[in-house]
């Protein structure tokens, strides 16, 4: 399923592993029957505005944001249903790579599905609403490149970016586990399999 390939690490709990997927369309074609069940959607933040990045979930939890804020739940607000199970090969994937990055027992209950288009980016945040921050995370990318920036434990801190294409995965955590981190705006671009878009799969384990 993997490449072979050497992890790097860019900063202090940050694994950088380009172009490690074997088969990446397999990936995105799993993408289809859970996307008619749980379809895209520009979920609102507390302070009511749209995020700019289209989100679905698979797994036992998904990541929801609304005018109550963030949080996992069991369900998709949309359509009252659980949300669609995720396909095995994306949890081996996920546990593999956590393996690579040097996190021997990660297990995920979710993978949150963030689709880019032209011009939507995501805010520098920190990924905190998970029980167990012992617990990396795991981060694949499909389709167009995009600058993502890497900050430090407080807002103001510097920011590095880094660039991630195609298949490309990024694993995190330790003492970096609540690092700022977000994506700059997507630029133009068609991608060949793709198109002009970019989507992302983070895996969780968010209870
Ligand atoms: C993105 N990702 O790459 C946005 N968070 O589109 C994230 O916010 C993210 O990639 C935690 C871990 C990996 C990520
Ligand atoms: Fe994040």
């Amino acid at each position: 399923m993997l490449a072979n390939g050497c992890p790097v690490e860019l900063a202090s709990g940050l694994v950088h592993l380009p172009q490690v997927l074997l088969e990446p369309m397999k990936m995105v074609n799993a993408l289809t029957p859970i996307l008619q069940q749980a379809p895209l959607r520009h979920m609102q933040t507390r302070r009511g505005f749209k995020l700019s990045a289209a989100m679905s979930n698979c797994g036992a939890l998904g990541w929801v944001s609304d005018r109550l804020g963030y949080r996992y739940q069991t369900y998709d607000p949309e359509t009252g249903k659980p949300w669609p199970e995720m396909p095995v090969m994306f949890s081996k994937v996920a546990v593999e790579l956590a393996a690579r990055a040097g996190y021997a027992h990660f297990w995920p209950d979710v993978c949150l599905i963030n689709c880019y288009a032209v011009g939507a980016k995501m805010a520098l945040h920190q990924d905190a609403d998970e029980q167990d921050f012992s617990q990396p995370i795991v981060s694949l990318s499909f389709g167009l490149p995009v600058l993502f920036l890497w900050g430090g434990l407080q807002r103001s801190d510097p920011v590095q970016k880094i660039v991630l294409d195609h298949s490309d995965a990024l694993v995190w955590g330790g003492s970096s586990r609540l690092n700022f981190h977000g994506v700059a705006s997507l630029r133009k671009g068609n991608h060949p399999l793709l198109g002009e878009q970019r989507i992302n799969l983070t895996f969780r384990r968010a209870c």
